[in-house]
């Protein structure tokens, strides 16, 4: 309906605007013609796409009022419709502009505007509104007006992905992205630093940027994508700013590191990279960054890593992870934490012999430690495996380093007795050693091999004997003691005692009667067995005769015996060898003397009187008491003679088949010290002492004959040889004198040594005024005594010639004062008061004897001795002690027999 009303009005508009226009030229020949006018005025209005457009109708009339029907026409020829309500500001108050699509407005619209314009209102271009828009209107009711405006549309240059900030990776292929929209398509070109980018294999102009092939650090820089768009003559530039980042690269990280437990503990993980990368170390067994643990820090510039203290707990693997922008990249270390080592277990061990006994050590450490074992009191710790020199001891080590624990065991085979004893752990690693000392305790039967030799126990007259019984044998036996087969606990005996029931007892037997003489049985018993020993208790008897007793040697006044014991196998031992001896004239035992020896001593019997027969008769003496006398043996001394030869105390050294030689200690000087020898029946009266120096030549002993000196010495056993020459052979002989003759010469080869006498010089004594006056007293002595000497001599007066007289009482105490006066003249010889006061007159006027050997053996004598016997002046004591050969020997005199020898 509308279109047919519609054509009506448009003829009936048509037939009106011819008639008005024949009115109108009429009109206008006198005014203007009614036009429509658009502003901007240009036919085409070339906009960008989203900018707002207003395009404004204004009728040029001569009338205003008869201009009816102004209106907009869109590219569809749609009518244009006013906006509705009230006028919405394109932009806020403060000039932004305003979110118009969001409002649900019109996409365009139109709006009166003062002076009746008709303005077209479009707040957002878009390229659908390209097209033509028609401005119409109705003059004076007849007259159509009409004008219309194209609008076209073009898309400005904008950025869609183009920032401003761009970091290409080092090395990798890299588009610096610029992707740009506009309509029509715009050209794009790049500039780096200002300079225009060809195409080249480095660079490659995209669609949606420049492609950068193979990034360089030199890369770097400001770039420039230009977008043009020659139609419209727009151009525009976005600067970017690129930056080559480079990958972490972990430049140092130890493979394994080692902390020690309880200690602080550091380790570096350094990485470069562009930016600088960021550091973290993961423990890999929790995945957990350490950062966050206790104890741990980490710097995660430097990479450095820091624990506290250290626990056994953070052994494991760790990686190091270094991260930026670029990218991410990790390593993997080992931490080992050294853990010093420590024995846990060890038990002391028990075994049985001739089973296997095995200890076993336990022990903790990283890295986990090598275990061995020591036997307590051996350097060399036992090896792994079997032992080369006892093949039953074997070592077995076990290591778990995953749980830093070790173990050693020590496996014995066949144990025996000796194995039992203290065995020393030792665990052992790069950190420390620990040590520990177990017991392996070896068990065994009872065992009497140690008490098998031992002999049996002795006992007499009732005496209470002691039967001990000590049992070896772990763990400790007990002991029960049998006597003719039965238990002696059951037999009630009170004379029977049992001390202690093991591993000692002790029978304690009283011998009341012959029948306990016997044998018991002492039998022990353990977890492990039982042993048998079997004890002899004996009646024990004094010594059987001495059965062989024979002189060794003889001088006028001495006999040495050697005296062969009784056989002592199943008695006591002998404890002392006794004698007693008689002139063979007196038949009376009883007042015979007496004397003992222990046994091995030089058997000598001394002051006896040179040619007289003797009775001697030995007995030997146990714990029990004195065996019997042997048999009569009888002996006469020989006559008097020259004494025995004296004995140099010296000991000459022996070089390859030369003469032994004494060496002197001085070049000048040299002591000769010598033991007293048996005098023979007559006081030794002085010494001989002649000493030549002397050339070996060719092996013959050459003296210089016209220098010997010969020098006679009395009341010593030492003489002091001076001026002597150095370096000097010289040949001492030393003979001893009694008034019968001298003895044989004792000779020895002295030799001096060379050089200065250092040592006397430096020893050189010097007299303190105590010297002194002990000398001038001395003096005083010696007068006295030389004065008492003479008067003695020649008028039987004064101390010595009162000393003399005594001696003079009785035959048998004449005998006692030669014994004495030799002891003496061992000493001091007294020629004067034992020799001639004493009117002895010598018993044979024959040529002496030599001093009668006998025995084939080589022989102990008194001139052994290196000291002369101790004999205090003026008294013998009954026991005497002398040191023959370095030994001491017991003498006792005067014990079996009732008359002393000696005073
Ligand atoms: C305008 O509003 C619409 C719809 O609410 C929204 O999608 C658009 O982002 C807004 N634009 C601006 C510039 O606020
Ligand atoms: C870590 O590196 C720094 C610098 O090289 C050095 O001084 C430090 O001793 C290192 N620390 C360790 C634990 O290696
Ligand atoms: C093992 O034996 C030793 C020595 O016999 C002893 O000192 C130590 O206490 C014992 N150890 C144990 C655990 O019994
Ligand atoms: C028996 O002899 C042992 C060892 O010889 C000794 O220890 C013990 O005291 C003696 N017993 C008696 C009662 O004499
Ligand atoms: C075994 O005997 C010894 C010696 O009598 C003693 O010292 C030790 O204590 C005893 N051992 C035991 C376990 O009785
Ligand atoms: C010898 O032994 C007896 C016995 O004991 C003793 O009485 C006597 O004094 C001793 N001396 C002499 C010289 O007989």
């Amino acid at each position: 309906m509308g279109q047919l009303q519609r054509q009506r009005v448009t003829l009936l508009a048509t037939l009106y605007v011819m008639l008005c226009s024949c009115l109108t030229i009429e009109l206008s020949s006198a005014q203007q013609t009614p036009i429509l006018e658009i502003f901007p005025k240009q036919a085409e209005q070339r906009k960008p796409v989203g900018k707002p457009l207003i395009l404004t109708c204004r009728p040029n009339v001569p009338d205003q009022a008869l201009v009816t029907d102004l209106q907009w026409k869109d590219n569809q020829n749609n009518p244009i419709l006013p906006k509705p309500g009230v006028y919405d500001p394109l932009y806020d108050y403060k000039g932004n502009k305003k979110n118009v699509t969001g409002r649900n407005q019109p996409p365009m619209y139109t709006e009166t505007l003062p002076g009746d314009s008709l303005a077209l209102m479009i707040p957002s271009l878009t390229s659908e509104m390209t097209g033509k828009y028609y401005c119409t209107a109705s003059y004076a009711n007849t007259e159509l007006l009409q004008t219309s405006v194209s609008i076209k549309t073009y898309v400005a240059i904008t950025w869609t992905n183009a920032p401003e900030n761009q970091f290409p990776i080092l090395g990798s292929d890299y588009t610096i992205t610029c992707e740009v929209k506009a309509d029509p398509n715009p050209t794009i070109d790049w500039l780096r630093n200002g300079d225009p980018i060809r195409n080249d294999a480095k660079h490659v102009v995209q669609a949606n940027g420049l492609l950068v092939r193979n990034v360089a650090e030199t890369d770097d820089g400001i770039y420039t994508c230009r977008a043009a768009v020659i139609d419209t003559g727009e151009l525009l530039e976005r600067t970017i700013r690129v930056e080559v980042y480079i990958t972490p690269v972990i430049t140092h990280l130890a493979t394994t590191l080692e902390a020690v437990e309880g200690k602080p503990f550091a380790a570096n993980c350094t990485a470069t990279g562009k930016p600088v990368p960021e550091i973290s170390w993961i423990r890999d067994s929790a995945q957990q960054n350490v950062a966050e643990a206790d104890r741990f820090q980490v710097n995660p510039q430097t990479g450095l890593l820091t624990i506290s203290s250290v626990m056994q707990e953070d052994y494991g693997t760790y990686t190091c992870m270094a991260k930026n922008a670029a990218g991410l990249v990790d390593q993997k270390t080992k931490l080992n934490v050294l853990v010093r080592p420590a024995v846990y277990e060890l038990y002391n061990v028990t075994g049985v012999t001739g089973k296997e006994i095995a200890i076993t050590c336990r022990a903790r450490g990283r890295p986990a430690p090598a275990i061995t074992f020591r036997r307590w009191g051996s350097e060399e710790p036992f090896v792994a495996g079997f032992q080369s020199d006892d093949a039953r001891i074997s070592l077995e080590q076990h290591k778990d380093e995953e749980r830093g624990e070790s173990s050693g065991t020590l496996r014995i085979m066949k144990s025996t007795r000796q194995d039992d004893g203290l065995y020393q752990c030792i665990a052992t690693n790069k950190g420390d050693t620990a040590y520990k000392t177990g017991h392996i305790a070896v068990e065994f039967p009872p065992d009497f091999s140690h008490m098998k030799d031992l002999p049996p126990v002795f006992s007499w007259e009732q005496r209470v004997a002691n039967l001990s019984c000590l049992a070896m044998g772990i763990p400790n036996a007990t002991i029960e003691w049998r006597w003719n087969g039965r238990n002696i606990k059951d037999l009630f005996d009170t004379n029977l005692k049992i001390e202690g029931t093991g591993p000692r007892s002790d029978l304690i037997v009283h011998p009341v009667t012959r029948q306990y003489y016997s044998a018991y049985k002492c039998v022990a018993t353990n977890i492990h067995g039982t042993a048998e020993h079997d004890m002899q208790l004996k009646e024990a008897r004094i010594p059987d005769s001495v059965t062989t007793a024979r002189p060794r040697q003889l001088t006028a006044t001495t006999i040495t015996f050697e005296i062969i014991g009784p056989a002592t196998e199943l008695g006591l031992p002998i404890l002392a060898f006794s004698v007693q001896y008689k002139e063979s004239g007196n038949p009376d035992w009883s007042t015979a003397l007496n004397r003992s020896w222990s046994p091995d001593s030089p058997y000598i019997v001394e002051g006896l009187r040179p040619q007289t027969v003797y009775n001697f008769r030995f007995a030997a003496r146990n714990q029990v008491g004195l065996g019997n006398w042997g048999v009569n043996q009888q002996q006469s001394t020989p006559r008097r003679s020259a004494p025995e030869e004296p004995k140099p105390l010296h000991s000459p050294v022996q070089n390859d088949k030369e003469e032994p030689v004494v060496v002197s200690p001085y070049s000048d000087h040299f002591e000769l010290r010598w033991g007293v020898p048996a005098d023979n029946g007559e006081p030794i009266d002085r010494y001989q002492i002649k000493y030549c120096p002397g050339v070996k030549i060719a092996g013959t002993w050459n003296e210089l004959e016209n220098q010997c000196n010969t020098i006679e010495v009395v009341e010593t056993t030492s003489y002091q040889m001076t001026d002597l020459s150095g370096n000097t052979y010289y040949r001492i002989e030393l003979k001893a004198h009694n008034e019968i003759g001298y003895s044989s010469p004792a000779s020895i080869i002295m030799k001096t040594t060379r050089g200065i006498d250092v040592i006397q010089v430096a020893d050189r004594p010097v007299l303190s005024s105590a010297a002194i006056v002990g000398i001038a007293v001395g003096g005083v002595m010696l007068l006295l005594f030389i004065v008492d000497l003479l008067c003695c001599i020649t008028v039987h007066m004064g101390v010595m010639a009162a000393m003399c007289r005594k001696a003079k009482r009785s035959p048998s105490e004449i005998d006692d004062e030669a014994k004495l006066g030799s002891l003496y003249g061992w000493r001091f010889p007294l020629p004067y008061c034992s020799g001639q006061l004493v009117k002895e007159p010598p018993p044979s006027p024959l040529p002496l004897p030599p001093p009668v050997k006998l025995g084939g053996s080589p022989v102990t004598s008194p001139l052994d001795e290196k000291e002369p016997l101790r004999t205090p002046t003026g008294s013998i004591k009954q026991n005497s002690t002398i040191e023959f050969d370095g030994r001491f020997v017991h003498s006792r005199s005067g014990e079996i027999i009732g008359k002393n020898s000696a005073v």
